[in-house]
């Protein structure tokens, strides 16, 4: 495909501004913005927790966002290069909380880390809604 296919990864539970900022950040390196979002079987290996929203409900909504041009479930994080491939992509972009951790991609890729917005997150969206519920 012509233009530069951006792709990016993650959770996306319980979607927040960060959420949204993270990937119309991502969307202005390319001319197509491709997400994987994580498996519910990935997120609880990683975080320990199910997430809030299933991984449909989740594939859902990030598909709905104007700068998504497609979504994919990602199954496991050993899988980035084979997903990069998979959907030619050109640019990976992620949060700086996995800085450094992609740079192994750099071959088949340009890796780029955004700084994440700050004070918010899922986590912290959870413990507010159990405080005040
Ligand atoms: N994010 C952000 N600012 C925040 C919170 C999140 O920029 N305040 C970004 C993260 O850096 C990430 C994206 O939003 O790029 C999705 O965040 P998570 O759902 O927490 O993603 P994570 O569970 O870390 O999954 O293969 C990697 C994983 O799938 C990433």
């Amino acid at each position: 495909m012509a233009g530069t296919t951006v792709i990016t990864f993650g959770t996306f539970d319980v979607f927040h501004v960060g959420h949204v900022r993270v990937l119309n950040r991502a969307a202005e390196f390319g001319d197509r913005l491709l997400v994987g979002v994580s498996s519910d079987q990935l997120n609880q290996a990683k975080k320990g927790r199910r997430p809030v929203f299933t991984q449909d409900e989740r594939m859902e909504i990030i598909s709905n966002v104007k700068s998504v041009h497609g979504v994919f479930l990602e199954e496991s994080l050993e899988l980035k290069r084979q997903y990069v491939e998979e959907h030619g992509a050109d640019i990976l972009v992620m949060g700086d909380d996995w800085s450094g951790k992609f740079d192994h991609l750099n071959d088949i890729c340009k890796v780029v880390y955004l700084p994440r917005t700050p004070s918010v997150s899922t986590t912290a969206i959870i413990e507010h809604i159990t405080t005040i519920a």
